[in-house]
């Protein structure tokens, strides 16, 4: 095959097809991709075929946690050349529009972001990509790395929204990969306590490896004796901020219990469209309750943190497959029994 591509035909039915290899365009680049990483909402249109109103209508590449190699530059390209190692920002706005002039770009309309219907994503042999988007790697970071760096600019997004600073004490709820991107990006910016909850006793022993300093299992608690667990482990106080990454509606009230009077509250994860929530109690005691939508101007920050060692990403990845094994890699990802937590899938350059 010249470009084997992993494309969801539908609902569970995804298999590797060959595609044309794509030419750049002008200022794009070809990229021969080397690591992909699978995330919950690959996952998720795999099994639904939809996330919100976003349905998969057509036949789509998945994928948008990537890495290559500049195979080939377009008419234009200055910045980026043949042999240069990338990691690739998934999502290319419209650079027109109010957001994109103010700089909010992950806000744009028009955003067209990899593998959310109906654009492609980069999970294949060879992809096309704007090469203002795409983060040349120094010799230090691995490929693997620069997948990464996408969910770890989630992660960056959080924490900057939040106003994570030297000295905070931070909650976050939720120890999937999101979730522990934001306590790696947290400790990073200077957070000198984090807690962290989930359900899940495994996810929360990695995130003690991976320096969460409490580890709440939330199994049976009501979002009152969360906070209570917070306060006490601080010392007479709340988290100076809370990441909420699960999405769960209870989590989401034991973040608005456990953030100080002052704090923030940022909502990562994205759960039921519509929840019941202690809103005087966050009203009352001036706690900012903020969204994040992806992240915007996060890579360059993300990438300097893998690159000088501020962070260490690697734990994050549990499991490796081939282009050619991608369903394999999907059903790992999916079975909460094989305590994946991110799975890569190495698409065959050198
Ligand atoms: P994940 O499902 O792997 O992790 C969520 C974790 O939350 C799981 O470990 C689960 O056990 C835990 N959990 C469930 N209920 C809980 C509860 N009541 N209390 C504490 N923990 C609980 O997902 P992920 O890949 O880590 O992503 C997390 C969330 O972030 C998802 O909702 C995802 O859609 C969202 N997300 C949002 C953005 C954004 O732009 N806002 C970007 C990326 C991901
Ligand atoms: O890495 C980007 C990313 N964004 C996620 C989830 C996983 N990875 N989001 C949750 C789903 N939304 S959405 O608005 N949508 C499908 C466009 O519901 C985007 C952010
Ligand atoms: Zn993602």
């Amino acid at each position: 095959m010249a470009n084997p591509s992993a494309v969801l035909f539908k609902t569970n039915d995804l298999r590797i097809v060959d595609r044309p290899i794509p030419e750049p365009g002008k200022n794009q680049v070809q990229i021969s991709m080397h690591s992909v990483g699978i995330c919950g909402s690959d996952v998720h249109y795999w099994t639904h075929g939809a996330i919100g109103d976003f349905v998969v209508r057509a036949p789509m590449v998945l994928g948008h946690e990537s890495s290559g190699t500049v195979t080939k530059v377009g008419e234009g390209v200055t910045t980026l050349k043949i042999g240069d190692r990338v990691a690739i920002e998934p999502g290319i706005p419209c650079r027109c529009c109010g957001y994109c002039r103010e700089g909010r770009y992950n806000l744009c309309r028009d955003m067209r972001f990899c593998a959310t219907p109906p654009v492609d994503g980069s999970l294949a042999r060879f992809y096309v990509h704007d090469a203002d988007f795409c983060y040349k790697l120094p010799d230090n970071v691995s490929f693997e790395e620069g997948a990464l760096l996408e969910p770890l600019s989630v992660g960056v997004h959080a924490c900057q929204r939040a106003g994570v600073k030297v000295g905070s004490k931070v909650l976050i709820c939720g120890a999937g990969p999101i979730g522990l991107v934001c306590l790696l990006t947290a400790k990073a910016f200077g957070a000198t306590k984090v807690m962290i909850t989930d359900l899940d006793a495994g996810r929360l022993e990695k995130a003690k490896s991976m320096g969460a300093d409490l580890c709440i299992q939330v199994t049976g608690l009501q979002p009152k004796e969360i906070a209570e667990k917070v306060k006490n482990f601080i010392g007479d106080d709340l988290a100076t901020e809370t990441l909420e990454c699960s999405g769960a509606e209870p989590s989401i009230r034991a973040g608005i219990y456990s953030t100080r009077s002052g704090g923030t509250l940022i909502l990562v994860g994205l759960g039921k469209p519509e929840v019941t929530l202690p809103i005087v109690d966050a009203s009352v005691r001036e706690v900012d309750i903020r969204g994040i939508f992806r992240y915007r101007n996060a890579y360059p920050t993300a990438l300097e943190m893998v690159a000088t060692g501020a962070v260490n990403v690697k734990p994050l990845v549990t499991h490796h497959f081939s282009l050619e094994k991608s369903l394999d890699a999907f059903e790992t990802a999916k079975d909460p029994s094989t305590g994946a937590i991110k799975v890569i899938i190495d698409c065959g350059s050198a």
